[in-house]
């Protein structure tokens, strides 16, 4: 398909409906009332003005003012820093580090992370083996959740960055 021209300073996050790091940069998008619009793309058969956008080929991607943003969590930042002052990842160095360090306990494609398991869960055969396997990922995210949200009565950066997985839990049942 055609590359749908851009309107001037309004965002453009190209995405795909059932995607969980491009819900991430949607729901920062709303959460900020950003005037944006939303671009899908077909991933099996990817339009290569999207592959000159981002050699990756992966969503999310916005683009403000013909500037190209790639990566979710870099998506979020530049969204938050933006929109937001930071709101979400706060300037209190600490707190950033401490919201960083959970997000790359999330992502990592590695054994021991939230993303590994949930990967694993689709062809897994000992389920109870997989529920202890949640239990001990998810440990550190339990103790350091206080309240209601990881940033007390309000969302953090960190409650916006996972949240697409926790979303899909009940599909895992
Ligand atoms: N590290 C990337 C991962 C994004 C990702 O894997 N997106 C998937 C869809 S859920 C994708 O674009 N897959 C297409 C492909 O890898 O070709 C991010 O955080 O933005």
């Amino acid at each position: 398909s055609p590359y749908p021209p851009l309107a001037p300073n309004k965002v453009r996050v190209y995405s795909m409906r059932f995607c969980p790091y491009a819900q991430r940069a949607r729901m920062i998008l709303k959460y900020y009332n950003v005037p944006h619009e939303i671009v899908n793309i077909n991933l099996k058969d990817k339009p290569a003005w999207f592959l000159q956008k981002n050699a990756s080929g992966t969503v999310p991607v916005l683009e403000h003012n013909e500037r190209i943003i790639t990566e979710s969590v870099i998506c979020c930042e530049y969204l938050d820093e933006r929109y937001g002052q930071n709101k979400l990842l706060t300037r209190e160095s600490y707190t950033r580090a401490k919201q960083k360090m959970m997000i790359e306990k999330f992502n990592k494609a590695r054994k021991g992370s939230i993303n590994y398991t949930i990967c694993k869960s689709i062809s897994v055969e000992d389920f109870r083996d997989l529920k202890q396997q949640f239990e001990e990922v998810l440990q550190p995210f339990e103790e350091s959740l206080q309240n209601k949200f990881f940033g007390g009565d309000e969302p953090y950066f960190l409650d916006f960055l996972i949240w697409p997985w926790f979303e899909r839990f009940p599909a895992l049942e």
